[in-house]
């Protein structure tokens, strides 16, 4: 590589970290300077009552493995929809009709971490049918529906260590992309760590993504084994590219911070997927055993299945000449964004004190003319200087991402320093900057991944709130901050708490969404097993030691309300249907000392199975835990408990007759 400057780096290792320490230990907050007049932020962020928002914002809830859904601009959370975790609060993850959805090759997983939100796009646009979000721990990709706000597809991803840079949408949703985080041994096999640079691969993953309930490892590259970061795909002249960044090109196993920190410059993997699909047709992949999961909900089954995929297909560069080039970018570069028109490369280097821009049209003519500097395991690495666009200089102390505004210009967190940056491509020149308080992750421009940002806000999502919010003993809340971007000016306009860490956020008009919800389940198109339509469709049945007992709920009772013939030893099977056709009306349903399910939480037309585990003789009560009516204390019922082996007829205060399906016995 030629003579690389010095000065584009910031000094690794105790430098930085005595940065983030200097950071970690900010006093009280400031009142900034940039901050609205206190006349005018209040009005710009409020949402009078009665009247809604303007867009959907859909936060990452990180370590919580869900998703945050808030209003912008006012910052109210609408709901938390359940993705990678368990939820107790609506049974998400415990019940039978939805543990599916956790289903790994390594059995159901309770937990997980999500980190980017991606909203599904047609010709580069937010179209509000899907969000994408990646589980970052177990490798794994899901689909939310967003006319339910429900979780309707898991995909495990094979050969991953740590999905982290996923799962970002090419511009007709044909592809999920995702990279491998952590290198490591592919197909995975027991070999010393020490053997890391002979043993260790990355992979870049493209998930079919087009039609809900279908995804699917399309194919998956095999790359050097270095830290790949995260992902965008290219759009307008770059669509049919992605773009991945990576650090550890030295190959550390131990103390990264140190390590993983010496080479000036990294790489950003340029990947040609249309040249893999090609590739793929002409039979140069190789079909690799494989052990995944792929994970559908059924509407009309209100039931999610799960099945084990045994195989993918894997693409060696070597067999696929011009699928991935390498761009060199300083210094253990972590965000990799695209400018609104396909042409611009932006970098995030969080050990560069500039922010490199590559340009496409540069590396098409770079890769045309062979410009390259060197070869990485026979990956061509193109030369710094052929496909640099530009640098911006003086960007603040670790740049980390970029979103885009709809004048040309771009937003980027600086996590050292703790502020957001402006700057044009016309000159590639800081013309604003504002702090965050504190420490920015992601930032977010409502549509600022697509062709046409809408501009008007940029959010950061920031990782300390020190002194922000009322204190909360030892864990303090994360936050999000809304500023003004229409002027030429930053300003900040509203603090507010997320739940979990707000990695990374996408935010859509909500008029794209908000008309097309679904308000209820037709009762007439529910074909869950155990489903009851009407009172007269409830009953009782024992198939051996399980007790099934399908119920319905409607304002303001159970039925059956009384259960008698069940023994300490049975398992009991409790199918409950919401009854009610209407928007808004759920019922819940508890039964007292149940200790491996959590309740139901049933939407109209909706059947859910508590699982009940007697441990005493008794007469235990039920009942509905989400207030539905005036008379909702009324709506319980009790279950009779008989001692092992003391037979008690079968008997509900319904007339009985059999539960169990025909065949299902
Ligand atoms: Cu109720």
């Amino acid at each position: 590589m030629s003579s690389p400057r010095r000065s584009r780096f910031v000094a690794a290792g105790t430098g930085v970290l005595a940065l983030v320490g200097y950071l970690y230990a900010c006093g009280p907050a400031k009142t900034s300077s940039s901050m609205v007049g206190a006349t005018d932020a209040p009005s710009r962020v409020y949402v009078a009552p009665g009247t809604q928002d303007e867009f959907y914002a859909f936060m990452s809830g990180g370590f919580s493995g869900q998703v945050g859904v808030y209003g912008l601009p006012s910052g109210r959370l609408l709901k938390v929809i359940p993705v990678f975790s368990q939820n107790a609060e609506n049974g998400y993850g415990y019940n039978a009709e939805t543990r599916p959805l956790l289903n790994t090759s390594f059995g159901e997983i309770p937990w997980d971490d999500t980190h980017h939100p991606s909203l599904s796009q047609t010709d580069g646009m937010h179209d509000g049918r899907w969000l994408f979000i990646n589980a970052n721990n177990t490798p794994r990709f899901a689909r939310i529906d967003l006319t339910k706000f429900e979780t309707i597809e898991t995909l495990e991803v094979p050969n991953t260590g740590g999905n982290h840079g996923s799962p970002f949408v090419t511009e007709n949703t044909e592809y999920v992309i995702g990279a491998t985080r952590f290198s490591v041994p592919i197909p995975q096999k027991d070999v010393a760590i020490t053997s890391f640079a002979e043993n260790f691969k990355g992979t870049i993953s493209f998930v079919k993504a087009d039609e809900a309930g279908k995804m699917d490892v399309a194919f998956q590259l095999l790359v050097p084994g270095f830290d790949y970061d995260l992902g965008r795909p290219g759009k307008g002249p770059s669509h049919g590219w992605a773009f991945f960044t990576s650090y550890n090109t030295e190959q550390a196993y131990t103390k990264l911070e140190v390590n993983a920190s010496k080479n000036d410059y990294d790489y950003i993997a340029a990947v040609n997927w249309k040249t893999l699909e090609a590739c793929k047709a002409a039979g140069k992949s190789k079909a690799w055993a494989a052990n995944y999961a792929h994970n559908t909900y059924d509407d009309n089954r209100h039931m999610a299945s799960s099945e084990m995929k045994k195989s993918v297909a894997v693409i060696l560069p070597a067999d696929c000449p011009g699928s991935i080039y390498y761009l060199p970018t300083p210094k253990s570069p972590h965000g990799v964004d695209i400018d609104p028109t396909g042409e611009y490369i932006v970098g995030g280097g969080k050990l560069a004190t500039v922010i490199p821009v590559h340009s496409f049209s540069k590396m098409m003519k770079a890769i045309e003319a062979k410009a390259f500097e060197k070869e990485v395991e026979g990956i061509p690495v193109i030369k710094y200087d052929q496909v640099m666009a530009g640098e911006v200089q003086n960007p603040g102390l670790g740049p980390l991402h970029n979103e885009f505004d709809d004048k040309g210009c771009a937003y980027t967190s600086v996590f050292i320093t703790s502020e957001i940056v402006k700057w044009c491509f016309s000159d590639f020149k800081v013309v604003d900057r504002v702090p965050t308080y504190y420490s920015i992750g992601h930032l977010l421009v409502p549509g600022g991944d697509t062709k046409k940002p809408y501009g008007k806000y940029v959010v950061a999502m920031n990782k300390i709130t020190k002194d922000r919010f009322l204190g909360t003993g030892p864990e303090l809340t994360q936050s999000a901050q809304l500023y003004d971007i229409t002027g030429a000016k930053m300003k900040l306009l509203l603090d507010f708490p997320t739940i979990g860490e707000p990695h990374y956020a996408q935010a859509i008009d909500a008029k794209l969404i908000k008309d097309k919800q679904v308000k209820f389940f037709k009762l007439a198109e529910n074909t869950h097993p155990y489903v009851a339509r009407s009172e007269s469709e409830t009953g009782i049945a024992r198939s051996g030691k399980n007790v099934h007992i399908k119920m319905t709920a409607i304002r303001s009772h159970f039925a059956p309300d009384m259960v008698e013939g069940v023994q300490v030893g049975d398992t009991v099977l409790f199918h409950v249907t919401n009854l009610e056709q209407d928007w808004d009306v759920p019922h819940g349903f508890a039964a007292m000392g149940s200790w491996s399910d959590a309740e139901l939480l049933l939407m109209p037309g909706q059947t859910r199975t508590l699982k009940w585990v007697p441990k005493y003789p008794g007469v235990y009560p039920f009942y509905c835990t989400d207030f539905c009516s005036a008379l909702h204390q009324e709506m319980q019922g009790y279950v009779r408990v008989a001692p092992s082996g003391r037979a008690v007829a079968l008997q509900t205060s319904t007339k009985a007759r059999p539960a169990v399906p025909a065949g299902e016995q």
